[in-house]
């Protein structure tokens, strides 16, 4: 049977404040991505994710929505848009949308209806509670972006539910024309010529209707329990299924905050009609000591093993499909992180792009990834633009830790460590602004950018380019079994996907200290034919049977 299209894409995530600006006012436009579609044409990816271009007051850089049917005016018009749509399906790009309907901006004109009186028409559009008897909120969950997650609305004497920042409303998911005005909305684009959406934060939108306050078995003020997975998503999400995407030859991937596996298979079993593919975070959460985001931990590297494998297993075993990333516009750059983003940063780029894009997945590459761009490493408070790093300032402050601790903690965990703009070349703010732009460009971009990786025959680009290239070549890729190996050896990360024709051999050296790699007795190699298929040294062995690794050195063997 023939494989969806997206089974053998890569998708480009697009950050467009951040991504290229031709109008010269220090903020991306969509003309600066049409300027760059034959840059992406030869890097060779398949899709654009773009994240939100519709009208917002841009306190959540465009996840706080005012007008779904708009284009933010700061990026261009809705011509600018067609020409996009036209530009890329031109040179065999798709591009899907990020659509965000857990929550509106509350400048968004439903909002302002609702927050007019309690019996406007569009009151039930959003969640609206009293206050408990002493005036408190509902119920004691916190927000994403800290404090309570309730706002308290003088003029109708209730509180609104927002699990983000303040101006995000959430969107009441029980209330059928609310859903509905959605699916016409996301139709509107499907007949706009998209390919399909990245729904934000869609496991959030089915809420447990007691309002629980949670019961201490979490802690404290964390409501997720009560609203992550909930008990009508799955529902929600067939129904957008069966009255929008299954109309469309459209890929459709849900970002899902705090999820499990059992859900992933559920939300993108294709027998249940729901999504293509989901995004988790278990991966990305390995550096939070204690699960703690806002604090400094070491990358636990047999869990990252464990989770990776185990989601591959699973997904694989119940038919479930997942997006493979290790970078996006919420997460620090991946070769700061989990590489070396000093003396071995080609190396530990190079070695961490295999190490994803030889799974079984969609691969997705963030805006810059693609030739090695680090975190900017800010030195000041007033360099941060994103609303939660500004909030989490304040936060940890009170809290009594030294500010130099506090910048040190930013600059490692702050969402605007993916968001500043794109290094294009040597010129002036890297290429990306003839004027001021709106958040600082990383230090490093005279020698870190896309011209010189380009003109860098051995660059990351390359070795990008050569992954992308690969999924399409070799089906062992896409359908192949995973199996981890060395499971307890403390720097490789070694796997095997094999298909009944053909298999791979991945292992890669996650740390700057050499290791020495055994083939486990248990594989039987016998009688197939073995190359080196990829690495990110020149030299590298061809013999898999014992391997002295180099500082970050990943090869991948293909025996046929
Ligand atoms: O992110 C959801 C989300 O939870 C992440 O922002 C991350 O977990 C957060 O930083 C808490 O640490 C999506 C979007 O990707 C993000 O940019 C938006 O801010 C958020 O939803 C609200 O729309």
């Amino acid at each position: 049977m023939k494989q969806p299209w997206w089974k053998t894409s890569v998708v480009y995530q697009i950050y467009p404040k951040s991504f290229n600006d031709t109008q010269g006012n220090g903020v991306g436009d969509l003309q600066g991505i049409i300027e760059k579609l034959d840059y992406l044409q030869a890097l060779g990816i398949d899709v654009i994710w773009l994240t939100p271009i519709y009208s917002s007051p841009q306190r959540d850089n465009g996840y706080d929505i005012s007008d779904y049917f708009n284009i933010h005016e700061e990026y261009g018009t809705m011509e600018d848009f067609d020409q996009l749509i036209e530009e890329g399906h031109k040179r065999g790009i798709k591009i899907i949308m990020d659509i965000v309907v857990n929550h509106t901006s509350t400048e968004h004109e439903w909002f302002k209806q609702a927050a007019s009186s309690k019996d406007n028409p569009y009151r039930d559009f959003y969640i609206w509670k009293d206050p408990k008897p002493d005036g408190s909120e509902p119920t004691n969950w916190v927000s994403k972006f800290g404090g309570p997650a309730w706002e308290y609305d003088e003029k109708t004497g209730q509180y609104y539910l927002h699990l983000f920042d303040v101006t995000q409303a959430d969107l009441n998911w029980e209330n059928e024309q609310l859903r509905e005005e959605i699916y016409k909305m996301m139709t509107f684009w499907f007949e706009k010529g998209v390919d399909g959406f990245r729904l934000d934060v869609i496991n959030l939108i089915s809420k447990n209707q007691d309002f629980p306050s949670d019961d201490g078995t979490i802690p404290p003020g964390d409501g997720r329990k009560f609203y992550t997975d909930g008990p009508r998503v799955h529902e929600f999400i067939h129904e957008m299924n069966e009255k929008v995407f299954s109309k469309y030859d459209s890929m459709t991937v849900g970002e899902m905050s705090s999820t499990t596996i059992d859900h992933c298979i559920n939300y993108s079993n294709p027998n249940r009609k729901e999504l293509s593919m989901t995004f988790n975070f278990h991966h990305l959460k390995v550096d939070y000591p204690n699960g703690e985001k806002w604090a400094i931990g070491d990358v636990d590297f047999y869990s990252l093993k464990q989770i990776l494998s185990t989601w591959q297993i699973e997904m694989h075993k119940g038919g479930g499909w997942n997006a493979l990333f290790w970078c996006n516009h919420d997460q620090p750059r991946i070769v700061s992180r989990y590489g070396n983003d000093q003396e071995y940063r080609v190396e530990s780029a190079k070695m961490l792009a295999t190490t994803m894009h030889m799974m079984q997945g969609t691969p997705y590459i963030y805006q810059g990834e693609e030739f090695g761009m680090t975190d900017p490493k800010f030195s000041s408070i007033e360099q941060y633009r994103d609303v939660e790093s500004k909030n989490m300032y304040e936060i940890l402050l009170d809290k009594g830790i030294p500010e130099n601790e506090v910048l040190e903690i930013l600059r490692r965990k702050s969402r605007d460590n993916s968001r500043t703009p794109v290094q294009w070349n040597s010129s002036k703010h890297g290429g990306f602004t003839t004027g001021t732009p709106w958040i600082d460009v990383a230090d490093n971009y005279t020698a870190i950018n896309a011209e010189e990786a380009v003109n860098s025959p051995d660059s990351i680009f390359y070795h990008y380019k050569k992954l992308i290239s690969l999924r399409k070549e070799l089906n062992v890729i896409t359908e192949g079994n995973y199996q981890l190996l060395l499971e307890d050896d403390p720097q490789i990360f070694a796997y095997l996907r094999e298909t009944a024709d053909e298999k791979l051999l991945v292992i890669s050296n996650f740390y700057k200290q050499k290791a020495r790699f055994e083939l486990p007795s248990q594989l039987d190699l016998a009688g197939y034919t073995s190359k080196v298929l990829l690495s990110n040294y020149k030299d590298s062995s061809d013999v898999f049977e014992t391997i002295n690794l180099r500082p970050y050195e990943s090869i991948v063997y293909h025996f046929a």
